[in-house]
Formats: structure tokens, C-alpha cells, sequence
């Protein structure tokens, strides 16, 4: 692998994104700064594995305190690292959670979009300084069009989405207006063994595990009619650095093309470890059973329910489908997909059971 000697900004690097793509651009030789916030408890668990002794000579990974909703840290610690890239990953990133925190997520999501770019132009950095912006499919929402491309109009269906649109338009505005390298990817869902664990696919791996491991009896879900386009993180951080490796400055959607429920995902899920689960009922009276269980290791009965429906998990405004053509980045990046949904479920299964079988 070529080495580089370029300085590289993450925000969110405590996040999923943030801590595959800083292990990603470690490995090709830059010098890595992430902003983190300050929490009560320690949330540097997934770049723990990364993080040297600051007083050692020649650590490559750096930590600075900060926030999106402050432009005075913003500012002060891009002057400070004068980096070749900015990856803008930090956001209040959950759907359901924006509906209740509508307007902090305006601040961070759209807000905090703006702050990045003004402070590489306040800083005179333009010419010096690319900007990936973490944009979304949640920009689609409403179907308009399958599947989503570049050209697919956007019609936002939650206060997240509606300030990731700001975020998409300010970073097309500053690249115009500025002649900046500032860019959108337009990721569509990435899980991982490292996703949150409100985010539905880890809800159920997690959820699973616990199950099969004797520690949960059920799972209670939200929408399980809901169609996403899921990938690999690590296939999708790639893409991230791609994009900004090329020439000219260009917005990318970035997805496998292949949309799947949620119901699928759950009997994807129980599959991996030998448990054959259907579903049977309609609307809030739908429930998940077991059919089968292959594995000896597990005890679980015939018949058994071990999945719910709990309305609480659903949202005011829905986004029911989502599919993406990734037919741009395939050509101009040469992106390639290392994981398919079997292997990424499979991935994330292995991870779960292993840590709940430790926990047990
Ligand atoms: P995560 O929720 O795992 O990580 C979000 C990161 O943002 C965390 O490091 C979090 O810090 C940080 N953060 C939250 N609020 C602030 C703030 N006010 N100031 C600075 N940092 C903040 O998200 P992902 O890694 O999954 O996603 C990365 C980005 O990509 C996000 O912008 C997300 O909206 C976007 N995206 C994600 C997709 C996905 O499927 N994963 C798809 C498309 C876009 P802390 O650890 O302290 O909470
Ligand atoms: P999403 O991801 O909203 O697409 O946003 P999430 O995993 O939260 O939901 C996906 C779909 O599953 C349905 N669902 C549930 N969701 C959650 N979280 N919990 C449940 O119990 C549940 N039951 C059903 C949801 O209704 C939805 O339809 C993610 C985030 O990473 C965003 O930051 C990112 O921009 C988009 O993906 C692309």
C-alpha cells in the first residue's frame, strides 16, 4: 500500500464511520486527528485499538475536544492541524431520536455543516483543504424514484433528514460559490459489528444473541415493513476516501443496489445460528416465532414468540423505501463491494454472540 504524508480531520471519529475510516487512513500512512466530546463516561471505545501514549514520539493519532455547535473550537483546531482533508462525520445521527431533539439536530446536522466549511474559508484553506460531507439517503424519504441516484429528487421526512439537506446544499453551495473541494456522499445504510445499538440491524443481532444465549426472551420492534439498502461500514468508509482522491469535485451515491426488510433482516438474523423463525398476524399484532431451532447449542422452544411489535419504535414520518444505484461510484471510482448482506449479517451475528457469550 502507498504511504502518504497527508493530515487528515475526522468529526464523529468516536462514531461507527469514524473509527473504520481513521484505522483505514492509519494504515495508508496519515497523520490522523479526530474531534471528540466531552462525555461523563469514556466513549472512545471503538478507537481505543488506535490510540498510543500522546507522549510517545511519532503517534499519528490525535484527539482534540470539540463540538459542532461551537465555531470557535472548530476554527481554533483547524488552524491548528491545517489539515489536506476534512471528513465531516459528527452528527446527531439518529432518526427518532431528531423528532424529539429536532432543533439541537438542526444545529449539529445542518449547522455544523456550515461552521466546517466557513472556517476552511475564514482560514484561507480553500485551496488547500477537500471536505467530505456525511450526507444521506434519508435526503429521498418520500419515494420519488427507484433506484436513487445522483439526479433522484429529495424529499425529506424527518427533522434529521431536513437538516442533512441543509448540510448536502451549504457543502454544493461552497463548492460553487468558493470554488472549494467540498463533497457529498450520499451514503445509504452501513451497519457493522461497531453500529449502535439503537440502529435497527444491531438492535437485532444484539437481540438475537442475547435470545439464543438464554439472557432476553424477545425483541420489540418498530416498522418491520421498512426496506433498506444495508452495507458494510468498512465497504463504505473506502468509498468516503475515494471520493475524495479524485480530481474534479462531484457528489456520489453510494450503495449495493439491493433492498431488503426488516422482517428479512430479523430471519436473516436467527438463520445464522440455526434458528428458523416466521412471522405470522398483521399491522401492531404481527409476531416473530420460532419454526425450528438446527442448533444443539441453543434451546429454544418450537412455537415460541420472539419477536414483538411495540408502536413506540415507530416514526411520525416514515421513509418506507430505500434503494440506491451505485453505478457513478462503480465507474468513477472503481468502488467495489468486499460485503453482501450474508456476509455482513454474518459478521455481525459472530461479533454479537461472542460478546454476549463473554457476558454470560
Ligand atoms: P454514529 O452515530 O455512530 O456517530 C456519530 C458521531 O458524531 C459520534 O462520534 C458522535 O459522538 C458525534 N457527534 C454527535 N454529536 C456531535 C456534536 N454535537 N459535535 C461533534 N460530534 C458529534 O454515526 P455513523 O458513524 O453511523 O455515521 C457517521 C455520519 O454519517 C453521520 O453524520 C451520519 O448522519 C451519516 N450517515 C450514516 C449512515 C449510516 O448508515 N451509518 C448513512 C448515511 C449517513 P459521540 O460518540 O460522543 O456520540
Ligand atoms: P435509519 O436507520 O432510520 O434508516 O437511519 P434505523 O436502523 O434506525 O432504521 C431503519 C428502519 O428500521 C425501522 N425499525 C426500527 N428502527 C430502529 N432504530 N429501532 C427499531 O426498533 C425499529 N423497528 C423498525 C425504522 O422505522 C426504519 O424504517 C440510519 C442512520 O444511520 C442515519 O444516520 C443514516 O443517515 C441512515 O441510516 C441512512
Amino acid at each position: 500500500m502507498s504511504q502518504t504524508n497527508k493530515i487528515a480531520l475526522i468529526t464523529g471519529i468516536t462514531g461507527q464511520d469514524g473509527a473504520y475510516l481513521a484505522e483505514l487512513l492509519l494504515g495508508k500512512g496519515y497523520e490522523v486527528h479526530g474531534i471528540k466530546r466531552r462525555s461523563s463516561l469514556i466513549n472512545t471505545q471503538r478507537i481505543d485499538h488506535l490510540y498510543l501514549d500522546p507522549h510517545v514520539d511519532n503517534s499519528k493519532f490525535h484527539l482534540h475536544y470539540g463540538d459542532l455547535s461551537d465555531s470557535t473550537n472548530i476554527i481554533r483546531i483547524i488552524q491548528e492541524v491545517q489539515p489536506d482533508e476534512i471528513y465531516n462525520l459528527g452528527a446527531m445521527s439518529h432518526v427518532k431520536v431528531s423528532f424529539d431533539e429536532p432543533e439541537y439536530t438542526a444545529q449539529v446536522d445542518g449547522i455544523g455543516t456550515l461552521r466546517i466549511l466557513e472556517a476552511v474559508r475564514l482560514l484561507g484553506l480553500t485551496k488547500k483543504t477537500k471536505i467530505y460531507q456525511a450526507s444521506t439517503s434519508e435526503l429521498y424519504g418520500l419515494v420519488q424514484e427507484v433506484p436513487q441516484s445522483e439526479r433522484t429528487p429529495f424529499y425529506p421526512r424527518s427533522p434529521y433528514a431536513v437538516a442533512k439537506l441543509y448540510g448536502y446544499w451549504i457543502t454544493v453551495n461552497y463548492r460553487e460559490a468558493y470554488d472549494m473541494f467540498a463533497v457529498n456522499g450520499i451514503l445509504f445504510n452501513h451497519e457493522s459489528p461497531l453500529r449502535g445499538e439503537t440502529f435497527v440491524t444491531r438492535k437485532i443481532t444484539r437481540g438475537v444473541s442475547q435470545i439464543v444465549l438464554g439472557q432476553e426472551k424477545k425483541i420489540y420492534l418498530g416498522n418491520l415493513d421498512a426496506k433498506r439498502d444495508w452495507g458494510h461500514a468498512k465497504d463504505y468508509v473506502e468509498a468516503m476516501w475515494l471520493i475524495l482522491q479524485q480530481e474534479v469535485a462531484e457528489d456520489f451515491v453510494i450503495a449495493t443496489g439491493i433492498t431488503t426488510t426488516v422482517r428479512e433482516f430479523i430471519k436473516m438474523a436467527f438463520a445464522e445460528v440455526g434458528v428458523d423463525v416466521d412471522f405470522k398476524g398483521e399491522g401492531v399484532e404481527e409476531k416473530g416465532y420460532v419454526v425450528a431451532c438446527s442448533n444443539p447449542a441453543y434451546q429454544l422452544e418450537k412455537g415460541s414468540i420472539v419477536v414483538e411489535v411495540d408502536p413506540r419504535y415507530f416514526r411520525p414520518t416514515e421513509v418506507e423505501l430505500l434503494i440506491g444505484d451505485p453505478t457513478k461510484a462503480k465507474e468513477k471510482l472503481g468502488w467495489k463491494l468486499k460485503y453482501d448482506l450474508p456476509a455482513l449479517v454474518k459478521d455481525m451475528m459472530e461479533a454479537d454472540i461472542k460478546l454476549f457469550s463473554q457476558k454470560a
